[in-house]
């Protein structure tokens, strides 16, 4: 058994700065919050960046300002986000690649998502995989449903290994339209994946805590932040990122797989620095 691998997803897409004013937005916030979760016990950082208005924003010359603070302020993974907001398009997505992170989400398949849609159709996915690979960043399969464990698969039989070499997934569970945040459904998604793969999960609002101790128990490894998480406990609202990071590390320990650190993080996922 190994130690735990904590990803925090600090600001999201969606959550809107006005109604949630704790939510990092600007770089100065994005990297204060990125210290102190890596203080906390986070091993990688997912990143979704705001512009001036703190609205969801692809540009490349701000993801790459982004990824050098991060990299200057911290030794955390720089997972970049190439999901985006709904309304993101193909070519805006895959050029989040040019802003050179050290690894990025790659979502196996279109899911409802609230009343809208998260676009990822086969042609898309593939084209970014590929991207991936001809520039050595390394993704992470982010699962929003079972079915996207079949694309998961065919990608791999079609177009071989991931930048790396190794099968990391993320099980994003409890989206409205998505597969729900339950222990019964987190056994079966883990029990479908390919052989040799590991995974985190991450449980939307109520089922945060859920999926948490679930995959903690199933041997999995652990995603939390603000992107999915905004109420702590019922009335209470996320104070910050890092007393999400806290809170899954003190369950890390508890269930003696402690936090990895930074380099024990990239060894395990295959990312050099
Ligand atoms: N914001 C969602 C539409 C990702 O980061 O790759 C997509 C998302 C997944 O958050
Ligand atoms: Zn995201």
């Amino acid at each position: 058994m190994t130690g735990t691998l904590i990803t925090v997803a600090a600001t999201g897409a969606e959550a809107d700065k006005a109604s949630v004013p704790a939510l990092p937005v600007t770089l100065d916030e994005l990297a204060e919050t990125a210290v102190a979760c890596e203080a906390s016990g986070a091993a990688v950082i997912h990143v979704h960046i705001r512009d001036d208005d703190a609205r969801p924003t692809l540009d490349v010359g701000r993801l790459k300002d982004t990824v050098a603070a991060l990299r200057a302020k911290t030794d955390l993974i720089v997972q970049l986000s190439t999901g985006g907001a709904v309304t993101d398009g193909f070519e805006t997505r895959l050029a989040v690649l040019d802003a050179a992170p050290d690894a990025c989400s790659l979502t196996c398949g279109t899911v409802n998502f609230g009343d809208d849609v998260f676009a990822n159709p086969w042609g898309f996915i593939k084209d970014l995989y590929q991207l991936t690979q001809e520039r050595g960043v390394v993704p992470e399969f982010e699962l929003f449903d079972l079915g996207h464990v079949a694309t998961l698969r065919r990608l791999l039989r079609e177009f071989g290994p991931p930048a790396g070499g190794h099968v990391h997934c993320d099980l994003v569970m409890g989206v409205p339209g998505g597969m729900p945040g339950d222990v019964p459904t987190l056994v079966a998604a883990v029990a479908a994946l390919p052989e040799g793969a590991t995974w985190s999960a991450t449980g939307v609002g109520r089922t945060t805590l859920p999926v948490l101790l679930g995959a903690l128990a199933a041997g999995g490894h652990l995603r939390v932040g603000m992107e999915d998480t905004l109420s702590y406990a019922k009335g209470r609202p996320v104070a910050s990122n890092a007393e999400l990071v806290q809170r899954a590390a003190r369950a890390a320990e508890l269930a003696q797989r402690p936090p990895m650190n930074t380099a024990e993080a990239r060894e395990f996922l295959g990312i050099a620095r």
